[in-house]
């Protein structure tokens, strides 16, 4: 499971206790773009080994913003990335989540949407999503984003709201942004989007590429694997490009730098908001460069919107995925690590504050359930 260290509401205990045997973290005290050193990294890690767990999979290395916009600094943020890997290799630190996102990290509509049976799930809505970029952001240029029919029916789903649910989308959509609960008014966040004015996706690409040709064969020589998380959701928000939500992305990704250090993070659940990833032909292709798996379901609506569904019932088959994952591992002759990706907010988790998706129970139930289909389709492939 992913803890979000020692102020994570979620402690290592309960994690223990949800049958965890390994911890994915970060140090997110460190600043973006920052060496992590080596002190720091041994202390976390003798933290979780106190806890009776080990940690190898970090989540995430963050690739400071002037790098994807290879502008500012960028040289010198590679130059400490490098050497962070270096660092984490010396503390026996194995594989590196990261995401090369503009911007944002993750975006949704409404991080707490109540199910009918109370618990709660992280949800997009493309209305209301439509909404904040007209009527909240207003975007210089956006109405050439949507059409004419689309906007119309937004501005009324915009008049529907009240003032403190105007207030509450413009939060829930900054929530994936660095350091959220700073409150970030729509002129900072123009800004930011500004100075991406210049970039398409074949510019970041770009990009992302010169920055894999440098980090990555210090990743191979050093013994760490690197993996890229896709976009969420895998398509253009807010008028940023995307360029890691397509079988075509990962294809371009691994051909851009051709050691198996340089992997992905597969996660189901963002690359399966799109109808059109076939996930079991991806996970089929890019076997060989799977360094981590998140297992998280979606379902999609035909309108745009999608929720994250339970982790066994959603439109990702996700007993035929565990049952590509074993199969790679059976091929390979390693074990891929795993974390159940989010979960609803649930039971007693309902009053307490955590991480959108990252509660305790919801994760746990989530957990056992991958775990069950990992046994019993295990058993039966041995017998
Ligand atoms: C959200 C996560 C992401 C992910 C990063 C990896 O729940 O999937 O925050 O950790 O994008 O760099």
């Amino acid at each position: 499971m992913r803890w979000y260290g020692p102020s994570d509401t979620v402690k290592l205990s309960d994690i223990r206790q949800a049958g965890c045997s390994e911890v994915v973290t970060a140090l997110h005290q460190i600043p973006i773009g920052d060496v992590w050193p080596v002190a720091e990294i041994m202390a976390r890690k003798e933290l979780i080994e106190k806890a009776g767990m080990k940690w190898t999979v970090i989540e995430s290395l963050p690739v400071h913003e002037d790098i994807k916009k290879r502008s500012g600094n960028y040289q010198l943020y590679i130059d400490n990335y490098k050497e962070s890997l270096r660092n984490v290799a010396s503390c026996g630190l194995k594989v590196v989540t990261y995401n090369f996102m503009p911007i944002l990290d993750w975006l949704r509509t409404d991080p707490f949407h109540v199910l009918p049976t109370g618990a709660r799930t992280l949800k997009f809505e493309r209305l209301a999503y439509v909404a904040f970029e007209l009527f909240l952001l207003k975007r210089p240029g956006v109405e050439k984003d949507f059409t004419s029919e689309e906007s119309a029916e937004a501005e009324k789903y915009f008049r529907s709201l009240s003032e403190a649910e105007k207030d509450q989308l413009f939060k829930n959509m900054l929530l994936g942004l660095p350091g959220s609960d700073i409150p970030f008014t729509p002129k900072e966040v123009l800004k930011a989007l500004r100075e991406y004015g210049d970039i398409n996706a074949k510019q970041l690409k770009e990009n992302l590429f010169r920055f894999l040709k440098e980090v990555v064969p210090v990743a191979e020589e050093v013994g760490v694997r690197m993996a890229i998380h896709p976009d969420d959701p895998p398509y253009p928000v807010l008028g940023l490009p995307r360029i890691v939500s397509t079988h075509q992305d990962i294809k371009d990704i691994i051909n851009a730098v051709n050691l198996s250090a340089n992997g992905i993070c597969f996660c189901t659940g963002s690359f399966g908001a799109r109808e059109d990833n076939d996930l079991l032909g991806m996970m089929r292709e890019f076997g060989d460069r799977i360094h981590f798996l998140h297992l998280r379901n979606t379902k999609r609506f035909p309108n745009g919107d999608f929720v994250e569904a339970d982790h066994l019932n959603g439109d990702t088959d996700m007993v035929a995925i565990v049952k590509e994952a074993l199969s790679i591992m059976d091929r390979r002759g390693e074990s891929i690590p795993m974390r159940p990706d989010h979960g609803h907010q649930m039971l007693d988790d309902l009053d307490k504050r955590a991480y959108p998706g990252y509660t305790a129970i919801g994760r746990l139930k989530g957990l056992a359930e991958l775990r069950g289909v990992e046994s019993a389709l295990g058993q039966l492939i041995n017998h």
